[in-house]
């Protein structure tokens, strides 16, 4: 006979927090979001630890390199999306392993043979104004010379003038070399009273610029998170399809942690893959594995040698898994059977092995709630997918400002192996719609935002840490009306101005 689970599989909404004693120590300024990424044995440190406990989802609508420089920036992580070719996924790791605070590869380029014409319109493109003029017009050609605002006068010059005729050239560049830090860079800026010191290599190609403005924004990150050489961290989703292949190329790329991307991640595939992986790179590939959503499906996993996992089945906002499948289970219950399990297994194995929420947060007390019911670190698509950093397009659909988001299991993303069920046949249903989020600017302002409710939520309960929190946390179910009293009632609301 079937198992039945008597437990009703219920969600965030259907919780709230009661506070705990708030001391006076236990003030926002004082909350660490610190949090593990990786299994350790208990009572000593992570190798990757994350400053704020959020990961960007593995989707092609959120996770491209942009969002991951602003994200590993902010404290936190983005898994670039493995639903593309391995050399392009690897190319992106690159790109954000290659990052350094305040040097930026430029992205507007031509030669001395182009026009003013040329200028203009490229201008119009980027909205930048300082162009690298090198002999092949790429950003890495050698440099030539310069064109900013400054060299041209739009009311005298021609538009068919030369840029050869008009740039600074190079001999008369203030410029730097490969190697120099961001503040010896800032200190010849000052120096010469520049807006911008190329980089260049000891070829005399260019390698970046630094504008006065960087300096600045690189104090500004102060969660930034980065590896023992100073890059920032990137992570990088994979299947249990082409693994032997798209893992050593993504090794190459310099990629800090992998993730096995899956709907339903309690299958023997998966423990392959990460056998797999464990035999061929040891503890040097660090590798998260799911999604599961019971204790049962967590075990598996962890002792097939996961370095994380992460929980969930259907709760994604794009998501209709559960419509189309039937399978699934409500991310709160979800959360806690395998918070449970974990804890269990640490107290049998001393090795802690840290537990992901993936799909589901809509508002940022859900974030609270999934922490304080044993998750380390949370996974989010939507969310991030409204930033100016996410690769979507930005749109005006009826008078309001939108971004594209659409599932990994929707016919836009056809990453049919994360639905992937093993043998030879394809998939034939969808299991994620093609939408669109409100957009809702630049990341950095929203995560302070939501991070400053996080840490009010916190301090309510009387936790300064994650674990303060997950130990000591009270929770209760709410009913239906009482989730009206929540909300604003019996007012007439004024119209926003
Ligand atoms: P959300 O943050 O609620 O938008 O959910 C994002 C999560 O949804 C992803 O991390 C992934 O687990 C899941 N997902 C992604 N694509 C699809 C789909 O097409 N069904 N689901």
């Amino acid at each position: 006979m079937a198992v039945y689970v008597e437990e009703v599989s219920r969600t965030f909404g259907e919780y709230l927090l009661i506070p705990g004693l708030t001391t006076k120590q236990c003030v926002p300024s004082n909350v660490s979001l610190r949090t593990p990424l990786v299994k350790h044995a208990a009572g000593t440190q992570a190798a990757i630890e994350l400053n704020i406990p959020f990961v960007s989802a593995i989707m092609q609508s959120v996770s491209g390199p942009e969002l991951a420089i602003e994200l590993a920036r902010n404290g936190g992580l983005s898994f670039i999306f493995g639903s593309q070719p391995i050399a392009s996924q690897a190319e992106m790791v690159r790109k954000v392993k290659k990052f350094k605070a305040g040097f930026v590869t430029s992205d507007s380029n031509l030669t001395p043979e182009h026009t003013l014409d040329d200028v203009l319109r490229l201008l119009r493109q980027t909205g930048h104004s300082t162009i690298g003029i090198t002999d092949d017009g790429t950003p890495n050609g050698h440099l030539l010379g310069l064109v900013t605002s400054r060299d041209y006068r739009l009311s005298r010059d021609p538009l068919d003038k030369k840029i050869k005729d008009f740039m600074t050239p190079f001999d008369k560049l203030i410029v730097g070399e490969v190697g120099l830090t961001l503040s010896e860079a800032n200190q010849i800026i000052w120096d010469h009273k520049l807006n911008t010191l190329p980089i260049i290599d000891k070829d005399g190609r260019l390698a970046y610029f630094v504008f006065r403005k960087d300096y600045d924004s690189h104090k500004e990150n102060p969660n930034e998170v980065s590896s023992p050489d100073k890059k920032l961290l990137v992570g990088a989703g994979i299947n249990t399809r082409d693994y032997q292949e798209r893992v050593p190329a993504l090794v190459e790329a310099g990629v800090d942690v992998l993730c096995i991307d899956s709907s339903d991640g309690y299958s023997e595939w998966q423990c392959e893959t990460l056998q797999w992986i464990k035999q061929q790179y040891g503890d040097k590939v660090l590798v998260g594995a799911g999604n599961v959503v019971d204790k049962e499906g967590f075990l598996y996993l962890a002792e097939a040698g996961a370095d994380f996992v992460k929980v969930g089945i259907g709760g994604g906002s794009i998501c209709i898994t559960r419509e189309q499948k039937g399978i699934g289970r409500g991310q709160a219950t979800a959360l806690q059977d395998v918070a449970r399990a974990r804890d269990e297994y640490q107290a049998r194995t001393g090795i802690y092995v840290p537990i992901c929420s993936d799909g589901g947060l809509v508002h940022d007390y859900h974030m609270v709630l999934a922490l304080a019911m044993g998750a380390d670190f949370l996974m989010m698509g939507r969310y991030f997918a409204r930033f100016d950093e996410s690769p979507t397009k930005k749109l005006c659909i009826k008078n309001n400002y939108v971004k594209e988001y659409w599932g990994e299991g929707s016919n836009r993303a056809q990453n049919w192996q994360r639905y992937d069920m093993g043998g030879t046949e394809s998939l034939k249903f969808e299991e994620g719609v093609d939408s669109y989020v409100p957009y809702a600017g630049k990341m950095k302002d929203n995560l302070a935002a939501t991070l400053s409710k996080i840490k009010a939520t916190m301090c309510s309960c009387g936790a300064v840490t994650i674990p303060d929190l997950q130990q000591n946390a009270k929770i209760t179910l709410v009913s239906s009306t009482s989730i009206v009293e929540g909300g604003a009632h019996d007012v007439i609301l004024k119209e926003k101005g």
